[in-house]
């Protein structure tokens, strides 16, 4: 009998917990560990940002759902991992033993990259987060302050050096545009400013996507938004941020400061401690190395996907950036894990299983949103397509509402979803696309 442990119950690690039950046999053990007993619907949180969710809309217990399908919980956090004796150290000081680790651990927030940034920094007037429901819901509450004040402070939405998930910011700045009209608050934000790390608007950490800057820089242009490029914020004070503008051959060009009532930059992402201090495992900033299967070279029983594993910048920014990893990517690196981890314990020697990581996203931008399909992420693209409508709002509320419910069913993947997909020549595995997908 094979225990696998599962560690990370977010957008990667419950469909693995899931999936690794559907293909094992009844024989074998799955755990699923996570820090807190709640799940999370992660996209959903620049809505509860302004107000447009709340917390019970998109979370929920784990532990009911999970266990009908024969999956242990854990809500503990793992302090430690020693993979030497294949055990993880949690949060109350038990120990748990496993056969395999698939670390799903997503990000750990660097605020301490930049002084006084982040929502806990103390500052009366800090720089908020999206990335989390409760830090979604402190960014709501000051939001709220500013524009309930008589005479609102302006805004600043953008991302800080080193970020590598640009999409929520910009969901999240036009997102907070409607929300304003909505109330009619727009005319009392004195000024409303997008800063960013990227070296131009739309680049999104993968070097743009179809008409990503086109699109995106005439919607900002359009609400009044002004934007700032290649920003390296290096410093948060109470109410100000204060950032280096660089040019695009790297070159410090000139010190801005930026006033605000409310603010939500994006911080960069690190790995979490436990997986970071791993000896051998992971890469300077924490993230688990993994080869095409999803496996870390060091430690064959180690497995990892989603935002959690390392992969290398689309290209050198004048200001650091990452690329980012989209819902679609992660899944197609939990199947390919699952399948592989499953052969492992069924002994069969043959092709392992290699994840497409192909980048599909829905972005909302309020009453409309943009749709990308980027196959692969990095250039030259087989397709590499970016679209916008109204269409795209709704599809994303109806995504929302499909996933939550495919978690709390107990499936990953549907085979309705996958014949979906497939026809429209998207797939997670390298082994299911078509000839004529292959290169
Ligand atoms: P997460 O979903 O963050 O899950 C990690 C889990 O591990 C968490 O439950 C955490 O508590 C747990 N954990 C961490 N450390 C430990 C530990 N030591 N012990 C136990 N448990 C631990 N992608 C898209 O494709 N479309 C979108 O619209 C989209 N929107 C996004 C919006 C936001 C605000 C953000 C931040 C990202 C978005 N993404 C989107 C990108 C990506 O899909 C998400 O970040 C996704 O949640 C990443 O999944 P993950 O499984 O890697 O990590
Ligand atoms: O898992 C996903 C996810 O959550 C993390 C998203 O965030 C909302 C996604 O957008 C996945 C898989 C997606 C992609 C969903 C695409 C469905 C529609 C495909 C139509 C193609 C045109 C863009």
């Amino acid at each position: 009998m094979a225990h696998v442990v599962i560690l990370g119950a977010g957008t990667g690690g419950m469909p693995a917990a899931y999936e690794m039950r559907e293909q094992l046999g009844a024989s074998h053990e799955v755990t699923l560990v996570s820090e807190n007993p709640y799940f999370q619907f992660v996209p959903s949180n620049p809505w509860a940002g302004v107000g447009w969710r709340t917390r019970e809309q998109i979370v929920f217990e784990i532990e009911p759902y999970v266990k009908r399908k024969g999956i242990n919980f854990l809500a503990k956090r793992a302090d430690k991992i020693d993979p030497e004796k294949n055990q993880l150290t949690l949060s109350d000081g038990s120990t748990l033993g496993y056969d395999y680790l698939v670390i799903t651990t997503g990000p750990a927030l660097a605020f301490d990259a930049v002084p006084g940034a982040g929502p806990f920094s103390g500052h009366q007037k800090a720089t908020h987060s999206i990335c989390t429901i409760d830090h979604a819901e402190k960014a709501y509450e000051s939001y709220l302050n500013n524009i309930d004040s008589d005479n609102p402070d302006p805004i600043v939405i953008g991302a800080m050096p080193g970020a590598s998930c640009f999409g929520p910011a910009y969901e999240y700045a036009l997102i907070v545009q409607k929300d304003l009209e909505k109330r009619g608050a727009r005319s009392k934000i004195p000024e409303f400013h997008f800063v960013t790390s990227e070296p131009y608007i739309g680049h999104l950490g993968i070097a743009g996507v179809g008409d990503s800057p086109k699109i995106l820089s005439r919607h900002l242009q359009s609400l009044g938004v002004q934007y700032h490029c290649n920003m390296n914020t290096v410093k948060v004070q109470d109410g100000k941020l204060l950032s280096e503008q660089f040019n695009d051959a790297g070159e410090k060009e000139k010190a801005e400061s930026f006033d605000f009532g409310f603010s939500m930059m994006l911080p960069a992402f690190k790995g979490v401690d436990a997986v970071a201090n791993v000896e051998g495992l992971c890469n300077p900033k924490g993230f688990v190395i993994v080869d095409e299967h999803q496996r870390s070279p060091k430690y064959p029983n180690i497995y990892a996907a989603g935002v959690c594993i390392a992969i290398p910048p689309v290209e050198a920014t004048p200001v650091p950036t990452g690329a980012p990893k989209t819902g679609y990517m992660i899944e197609s690196m939990v199947t390919a894990l699952v399948h592989n981890i499953k052969a492992n314990i069924e002994g069969k020697e043959g092709k392992a299983e290699i994840g497409t990581w192909n980048a599909i996203c829905l972005a909302d931008l309020g009453d409309r949103g943009v749709g990308f399909v980027a196959l692969p992420q990095f250039k030259p693209r087989k397709v590499d397509w970016y679209g916008e409508g109204r269409w795209v709002h709704w599809a994303k509320i109806a995504f929302e509402k499909y996933f939550i419910a495919k978690m709390k069913a107990g499936v990953s993947e549907p085979f309705y979803e996958k014949l979906i997909f497939q026809m429209l020549g998207i797939s997670r595995l390298k082994s299911d696309e078509s000839p004529l997908n292959q290169k």
